[in-house]
């Protein structure tokens, strides 16, 4: 939206904002699906996807919508105010790039670049236009769980935070998922869950690899441990299992110099009725039903702050907050070669 259509906004009746979503894999998808049946203020305008059959499925169920060949298209659609990107990482820096030269919010699925140096592009080139562009889909920053532990950290209801444990579980990953993957794919999420509760940098990271689960594929290490430490000294674990063949698990506990939080043991119905006369309740398949209600709170929060100019939510991850997470996935890389912790010095941050 230019800042004269902005202006206009205020003027008379509000309409949707028009987002144009770019890959409809898995993800983008649930996006487009989102958009069209529960978020408030906006539609999905223009769709694009390198499977145009793909496209034109996903684009038959959100009305009004029309199908793209290319990602450029749908940046520089006429009908297109926001931008949404969830194809894969390799795309985002560039895709990223082209909707802040055009001007346009975007919102881009994780991770921002898959190295340190093109997510810095990124930030750079938004700082050149002065204006804040560019939100990340973290979306466990806005679960309701994070967002109460939280509020009970900056309330100082914990004291100085000492040790934050991390469990990251996957019932299964697609195929072709490589160590690579497992670090800016699923491990993205704890390191930006620094950022998020502690709001310091990563100075050192270690990646620990014990002997694999025979469900992972040839070559993948999984289980894997990563160890974090960040500037005033917080250390930070992540056990991350990505095929357990069970479901999906996410828990965090913050160990504060005052007392200890816990969250992600929601356990829904628990029932006595299993066969067998054991008891037990449901474990979300994936990621997707576990953070519907993140996923939701974050677009819509999106959509508001696309609607009223800021373009970015107070609490969404931003640009700085993807390079440092890129900054953090190449060392956590470097040490699955390396002996013992790799140290990360980040770039000047613009202010
Ligand atoms: C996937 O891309 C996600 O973002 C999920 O939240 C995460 O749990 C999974 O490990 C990733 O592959």
């Amino acid at each position: 939206m230019t800042a004269t259509q902005s202006a206009d906004r205020q003027t008379t009746v509000p309409q949707d904002i028009r987002v144009g979503v770019i890959g409809v894999g898995r993800m983008g998808a649930d996006h487009v699906e989102r958009i069209s049946r529960r978020i408030k203020g906006a539609r999905v305008s223009v769709i694009s996807d390198y499977l145009r059959e793909t496209a034109e499925k996903v684009s038959a169920a959100a009305p009004g919508s029309r199908v793209v060949d290319t990602p450029e298209e749908v940046i520089s659609a006429e009908d297109v105010d926001a931008v949404l990107i969830a194809s894969p990482g390799q795309f985002h820096r560039d895709q990223v790039l082209a909707a802040i030269a055009a001007g346009k919010p975007v919102l881009c699925e994780k991770p921002l670049a898959m190295n340190p140096s093109d997510a810095y592009d990124v930030v750079l080139a938004e700082h050149g236009t002065g204006r804040a562009y560019v939100s990340l889909g973290f979306m466990r920053r806005f679960d309701a769980g994070y967002g109460q532990l939280k509020d009970a950290l900056d309330a100082g209801e914990l004291g100085a935070p000492l040790i934050l444990n991390c469990k990251h579980r996957n019932a299964d990953v697609l195929p072709g998922f490589t160590n690579v993957h497992m670090v800016y794919d699923s491990a993205v999420h704890e390191i930006d869950a620094i950022s998020f509760f502690l709001e310091e940098p990563v100075v050192s990271v270690q990646t620990l690899t014990p002997r694999s689960t025979e469900n992972a594929p040839e070559g993948l290490s999984d289980p894997m441990l990563l160890l974090f430490r960040t500037a005033s000294g917080t250390l930070v674990t992540d056990e991350l299992y990505v095929n357990t063949r069970s479901g999906y698990e996410v828990r965090t506990e913050l160990v504060g110099s005052q007392g200890s939080a816990t969250i992600g043991q929601e356990s829904g119905l628990v029932s006595t009725q299993l066969p067998g006369g054991r008891w037990g309740g449901a474990v979300p398949a994936d990621f997707r039903p576990r953070f519907l209600d993140a996923y939701d709170a974050e677009v819509q929060a999106w959509i508001a702050a696309v609607a009223d100019g800021t373009n970015v939510a107070v609490r969404s991850a931003t640009a700085w907050d993807g390079y440092a997470a890129a900054a953090v996935c190449e060392a956590a890389e470097q040490s699955l070669s390396a002996d013992g912790a790799v140290e990360i010095t980040l770039r000047e941050r613009p202010s």
